[in-house]
């Protein structure tokens, strides 16, 4: 079988060289030439542990060729990006021309799928567009709808073990797309219709938001009341039936931080919330920043000198190097500004170098810091001798 996957991002690119490794002939397509280059020399243009092996696997034998433009195949996959403008409502653009690029090789029989992360009714859209520009497919195509569940870093395993929801415009679509994913899933396959998948997507994505919110909305209280948030949560946890997740510096990434917005944008009455919990979890941020700059003041007036602070962290969250919507590389932004860049040090021992921070080797900081801020919390941090002449601020439960 012929595919071809739009998009060679975190998700396109992982899915079509998993697919490729289990016997399917994958052209995957992407507007970026550097991406299609790097990917046929089976260079990965991600960081993914253990994925590169598998690209030059597959590459060298021919499953996976990677071009700017797609290929007639028997199945589709939209696997690009889903942002939001401005005003936080969901941009489909790039599904619409991923989806308008392969039209004119769409043929009877054929299977196409919508993976990227989409507001409801986006799938039935398509289906609209197809049949507006192909009325001769009408009822000779099979479209569904299935939303990706991987978590970076551990996506090879997820890719194949994870159960998924499928959701067809009609039956037989939802039963082609789960003839083909069961071409490489070992998890179950949930069927489903087109609206309740991209739905369950966007429900899990918030879910997890809420539930982080939350732990946000704790760690403000116990800071006012005098509480260690982490023993707290810790022991309303062996309660059987609660659950509480750990409070940070904020959400970030490009899923958990994005997808409720699409709901909120789209039912603003009805998702109250949904969208209580993006401003708790964004107003964790600001708050951090507040408190370090806070901290420096009180530092300067007890000392009279400006503190040496240590940034601890820029990555989105643990033990990765993806810098994208951090709230820590906000945090860090806005407290620079506050003091001309003075005395900062920056610190993230995932990332070698980066164009606008310049980095510390994190015990050096730690060395030197008067003010230690944990924002990420890295392995590496938990190893630092505690000391008691340091100021601690610890948002992401480096000390607990
Ligand atoms: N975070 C907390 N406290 C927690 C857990 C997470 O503050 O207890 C923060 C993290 O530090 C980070 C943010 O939340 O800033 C998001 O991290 P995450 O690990 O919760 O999620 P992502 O964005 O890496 O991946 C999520 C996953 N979704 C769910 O767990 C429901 C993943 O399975 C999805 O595939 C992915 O979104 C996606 O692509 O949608």
């Amino acid at each position: 079988m012929k595919a071809c996957f739009m998009g060679l991002g975190y998700i396109g690119l992982p899915t079509a060289i998993i697919a490729a490794k289990h016997g399917i002939k994958v052209t995957g397509v992407d507007i970026n030439p550097k991406v299609v280059e790097m990917t046929n020399q089976g260079k990965l243009h991600i960081i993914e542990p253990g994925l590169e092996e598998i690209l030059q696997e597959v590459v060298k034998s021919g499953a996976l060729k990677a071009s700017t433009t797609p290929e007639v195949s028997e199945a589709y996959f939209m696997v690009v990006p889903t942002p939001f403008k401005g005003n936080h409502e969901p941009d489909i653009s790039y599904v619409e021309a991923a989806t308008r690029a392969v039209l004119p090789l769409l043929k009877e029989g054929d299977l196409y799928v919508i993976e990227s992360t989409s507001p409801i009714g986006t799938t039935e859209k398509m289906q609209r567009l197809i049949f507006s520009e192909r009325p001769e497919l009408k009822d000779k195509i099979y479209i569904a709808y299935c939303p990706e569940r991987v978590l970076p870093g551990n996506v090879i395993y997820e890719l194949v073990h994870n159960d998924r929801v499928i959701g067809g415009i009609n039956p037989q679509s939802t039963r082609e797309a789960i003839k083909f994913y069961s071409q490489f899933v070992q998890g179950t396959l949930h069927s489903t219709n087109s609206k309740t998948a991209e739905m369950c997507k966007l429900t899990e994505n918030s879910s997890r938001d809420v539930q982080i919110a939350f732990a946000n909305e704790l760690s403000l209280i116990c800071d006012k009341a005098g509480i260690n948030v982490w023993e707290l949560i810790n022991l309303a946890n062996k309660h059987p039936r609660v659950n509480i997740l750990q409070p940070g510096c904020g959400v970030g990434g490009h899923c958990i931080a994005v997808d409720p917005y699409f709901i909120t944008a789209e039912f603003p009455i009805e998702s109250q919330i949904i969208a209580k919990a993006r401003e708790i979890n964004n107003y964790k941020s600001f708050w951090c920043a507040e408190k370090v700059q806070n901290e420096m003041l009180k530092f300067e007036l007890e000392h009279h000198r400006k503190p040496i602070v240590a940034m601890m962290g820029l990555a989105f969250k643990p033990n990765i190097d993806d810098l994208r919507e951090s709230p820590a590389k906000y945090i860090v932004t806005k407290v620079m500004q506050s003091c001309n860049n003075a005395n900062i040090l920056v610190v993230e021992p995932n990332v070698k170098n980066h164009n606008v921070f310049k980095l510390t080797d994190y015990n050096e900081a730690y060395d030197k810091a008067d003010i230690v801020v944990f924002l990420t919390a890295h392995d590496s941090f938990k190893s630092l001798p505690r000391c008691e002449y340091k100021i601690v601020l610890d948002f992401c439960g480096i000390c607990k």
